[in-house]
C-alpha cells in the first residue's frame, strides 16, 4: 500500500501512549433504490436520472470500498424537520405530490417550477432524500460514524424556502444543518461550515442561512457575471451574508467554464482553507455535486477524481474529520462513479494525497481569488494579505495520488463496469454535441498555421493533423479531429530572431527547443512555412503542440482571439499560457487570411534573454527536422540549411 503514516492524518489509535496500529475510520453510506423512482413522468432522458446514483453504489461496490463502510438504511425526513428550512405550504406541496391521481396535475405544477420533473414517486425520493442526509449527519454529529455519504436524489442545494427548482425539492443538506442547530442542542453542534462544490451556486442554502453566523456557507460555482444557472447576482462574490451572518457567505464565482483541479485547488489553498481554520467548524456538511467533472455534459469545467479528493482530503483536517457529504448534482455516470469513489476513499484514509507541480490556475481564478479575498478580508484577517507575485505568476501544484498496484487492478474492474455503463449514458451524447459545437463554426474559417521549427518538415506537421509517429518522434500524436490536409503551402521569411532553449520535448527528447522571437526585428531573419488550414484545425495543432488534449469543449483560440491577435500582434489564449508555446503571434496576412505562429510568451523570452532561462542548442535528430523541412520545401541547400541553423543556435540574444 502507498500508505506512510506521517503525512496521512490516520487515526492511529495512539493518543493514550499506545501505538495500535491503523485503525480504519468508520464511514456511513446510505443508499436506497427506491430514490431512483422519481422520474420524468413520460420516460423522456433527464440528465438527473435514476441511474445517477445506481452507477455511485455499483462502483462502491465493485471496488470493494461499500464493503468496508457502515451501510444504513434509509428514512423518511419529518415534516417539523423539514419546516426548519421550509415553508409549511411547500412541504405540503411535496407531501400531496403522490396522492394526485394522474400526471397531469403534477405535470402542471411541474411546469410552473424552474427545472422541475415530477412523478409519482418524487415525494417519496425527496422524503427519502432529505431524511438520509438527516440521519448521517445525525450519526456523524454523536460519533457514531467519523463521515459519511448519503448517496441520494434528488438533489436539494437549489431548493428555496418555499421553491422547488433546479432539479431539487427538498434541501436536504439545508435540513440537516437545522436538524443540527436547532432540534440536537445535546450533540453540542455550534458551528457547521456547509461546501457547495456542485457547479452550480448553491442559491437555496445561501437564502437560507443568510443571517445566521452558525453556518459558514461556502460555494464555488459558475457564474459568468450572473449567466450561469441558476442565474442572477445570488452567487456574486461580493454576496457575503447580512446583519449577524455577514461574512459567513462565502462565494467563488467562476467567469468561465473549463475550470480544473488548479483552479478549485487555488480556490481551497487561498479562501477555504484558511477561513475554515478560522471559523473553526465542529462538522462540515458537504453538498457534494459531482457536475464539476471533467465529461460532465452541464458543468463544462475539468475536476478529476485526484482534485475531488484533494479537496476532501483538506477538508479533514477540520472538524475531526467529522464530514458529511450529501450527492447534489453531477450527470456523467462515468465521471460521478470514479468521483464519488475517490471520494469515499479519502474518507476511509486508504489513499495518500501528493503533490506535483504541471497544472496552473487560469489568470481569471486568480482575478477571482483576489476579488473574494479582498471582499472577505474584513471578516476573516488570514485573507487581508496580498498573494504573492509568485504565486499569481507561477505554478500552483497539481495534486496526484498514489495509487499501489493492489488498488489499481480494483480501478481496472471499475474501469469495466464504467465502460459497460457509459453505453447506457445518454450523457455521452450530450457532450459530444457540446464539444463540437464550436468546432463548426471554427472549421468555416482559414489561417495560415506559420511554422519555423520541426513542423517546416511536411510529414511531421501532418501527424498533428492526420495523427501518427514519423522518424525520431517520441510519442504518437492524435492528430486534428478534422484530418484533410492543408489546402496550400507556402515559403516566407519574417524579421523575427530564431533561437533555442529548454533542455528537452516530449516530442524530441533531450535537445533544445525551438523559438522566435515573439517581437519583430528588422536585422532578423526567419524562414517559415505557411500551411493552409481551418481555424478548427489551428486549435488542435496549438494543444498537440502544448500536450493538451486536442478533445475539448471549448475552442483554446477562438473567433474573438484570433481578432485580438490581428489587432495586438499576439495573444496568450488562458489554456496555454504557462505552456511552452503560450503565445500566439499573428504575423500579419496573407492573400487577407491570417497568418499566426505560436511561440514563447514575452515575458519568457525576457528570460531567455536576461540568462534566467540557459538558451540550449538542438540536438542532433532535431536539427535534423529543421534541415529536412527546409531542404524539402525547396527553400534551401542542406548547406544554407545548416549554417541557418547553426547561426542561430550560437548566436547570443
Ligand atoms: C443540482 C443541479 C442543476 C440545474 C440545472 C438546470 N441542478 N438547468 O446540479
Ligand atoms: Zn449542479
Amino acid at each position: 500500500m502507498a500508505m506512510a503514516g506521517e503525512s496521512s492524518g490516520i487515526n492511529y489509535g495512539d493518543c493514550d501512549g499506545k501505538v495500535v496500529g491503523k485503525v480504519e475510520r468508520k464511514v456511513g453510506l446510505i443508499y436506497d433504490e427506491t430514490m431512483c423512482k422519481h422520474d420524468t413522468p413520460d420516460g423522456e432522458d433527464h440528465p438527473e436520472c435514476p441511474d445517477r446514483i445506481r452507477v455511485i453504489w455499483e462502483m462502491l461496490q465493485l471496488a470493494g470500498v461499500s464493503q468496508r463502510c457502515v451501510v444504513l438504511g434509509s428514512i423518511k425526513a419529518e415534516d417539523k424537520h423539514l419546516q426548519l428550512v421550509h415553508t409549511k405550504d411547500h412541504v405540503n406541496l411535496v407531501k400531496t405530490l403522490s396522492t394526485k391521481q394522474k400526471d397531469y396535475r403534477r405535470n402542471k405544477i411541474a411546469s410552473q417550477l424552474n427545472s422541475i420533473y415530477l412523478n409519482g414517486s418524487s415525494s417519496e425520493a425527496a422524503y427519502l432524500a432529505a431524511g438520509s442526509v438527516v440521519k448521517v449527519a445525525e450519526k456523524v454529529a454523536e460519533g457514531e460514524l467519523d463521515s459519511g455519504f448519503a448517496i441520494v436524489r434528488p438533489p436539494g442545494h437549489h431548493a428555496e424556502t418555499d421553491e422547488a427548482m433546479g432539479f431539487c425539492l427538498f434541501n436536504n443538506v439545508a435540513v440537516a444543518a437545522s436538524y443540527l442547530l436547532n432540534e440536537r442542542p445535546d450533540l453540542g453542534v455550534k458551528k457547521i461550515l456547509i461546501v457547495d462544490w456542485d457547479v452550480h451556486h448553491g442559491n437555496g442554502t445561501q437564502k437560507m442561512f443568510w443571517k445566521d453566523p452558525r453556518v459558514l456557507f461556502f460555494s464555488v460555482h459558475r457564474h459568468e457575471y450572473g449567466s450561469f444557472y441558476p442565474a442572477g447576482d445570488d452567487g456574486d462574490y461580493d454576496m457575503v451574508g447580512e446583519g449577524p451572518g455577514e461574512g459567513f457567505n462565502i462565494n467563488v464565482p467562476w467567469d468561465q467554464g473549463r475550470c480544473g483541479d488548479a483552479d478549485y485547488l487555488a480556490a481551497w489553498d487561498h479562501i477555504l482553507i484558511p477561513v475554515a481554520r478560522e471559523f473553526n467548524p465542529d462538522i462540515i456538511l458537504l453538498s457534494a455535486g459531482f457536475d464539476a467533472a471533467i465529461g460532465d455534459p452541464l458543468g463544462g469545467c475539468r475536476v478529476t477524481p485526484y482534485g475531488y479528493s484533494v479537496m476532501l482530503k483538506k477538508l479533514m483536517e477540520f472538524a475531526h474529520g467529522k464530514i458529511v457529504m450529501a450527492l447534489e448534482g453531477g450527470y456523467n455516470l462515468a465521471s460521478i462513479a470514479k468521483s464519488s469513489l475517490a471520494c469515499v476513499q479519502v474518507l476511509l484514509e486508504d489513499k495518500e494525497v501528493q503533490a506535483s507541480s504541471e497544472v496552473y490556475p487560469f489568470e481569471s481564478t486568480w482575478r477571482v481569488i483576489q476579488a473574494v479575498r479582498k471582499r472577505l478580508c474584513a471578516y476573516w484577517p488570514s485573507l487581508a494579505d496580498e498573494l504573492s507575485w509568485n504565486l499569481v505568476n507561477q505554478k500552483t501544484p497539481t495534486p496526484i495520488i498514489l495509487i499501489s498496484s493492489s488498488d489499481s487492478e480494483t480501478e481496472d474492474d471499475a474501469q469495466g463496469l464504467l465502460d459497460q455503463m457509459s453505453k447506457l449514458s445518454i450523457e455521452n451524447h450530450q457532450v459530444e454535441t457540446a464539444c463540437t459545437s464550436w468546432r463548426a463554426d471554427l472549421a468555416k474559417v482559414d489561417v495560415w498555421y506559420a511554422s519555423f521549427g520541426s513542423n517546416m518538415w511536411k510529414p511531421r506537421f501532418l501527424c498533428y493533423i492526420q495523427g501518427g509517429q514519423v522518424e525520431g518522434m517520441k510519442k504518437a500524436c492524435v492528430g486534428s479531429m478534422d484530418k484533410s490536409p492543408p489546402k496550400e503551402i507556402v515559403w516566407e521569411t519574417f524579421p523575427h530572431r530564431l533561437f533555442f532553449g529548454r533542455e528537452s520535448s516530449p516530442s524530441w527528447g533531450v535537445g533544445g527547443v525551438g523559438f522566435a522571437n515573439p517581437l519583430a526585428n528588422h536585422n532578423d531573419q526567419i524562414h517559415m512555412c505557411l500551411y493552409r488550414i481551418t481555424l478548427e484545425q489551428f486549435n488542435d495543432v496549438l494543444c498537440q503542440e502544448n500536450g493538451l488534449n486536442v478533445d475539448t469543449d471549448l475552442p483554446v483560440f477562438d473567433l474573438a482571439a484570433l481578432q485580438l491577435a490581428e489587432n495586438k500582434g499576439a495573444i496568450i489564449p488562458e489554456a496555454v499560457s504557462n505552456s511552452w508555446y503560450g503565445s500566439v503571434v499573428c504575423l500579419g496576412k496573407e492573400c487577407d487570411i491570417p497568418i499566426l505562429t505560436m511561440t514563447c510568451t514575452l515575458s519568457v523570452f525576457e528570460k531567455f534573454k536576461s540568462g534566467e532561462i540557459p538558451l540550449k542548442p538542438p540536438a542532433k535528430a532535431y536539427a535534423n527536422t529543421f534541415i529536412r523541412g527546409l531542404v524539402e520545401g525547396g527553400r534551401f541547400s542542406e548547406e544554407e540549411a545548416e549554417a541557418y541553423i547553426d547561426k542561430a543556435a550560437s548566436t547570443p540574444l
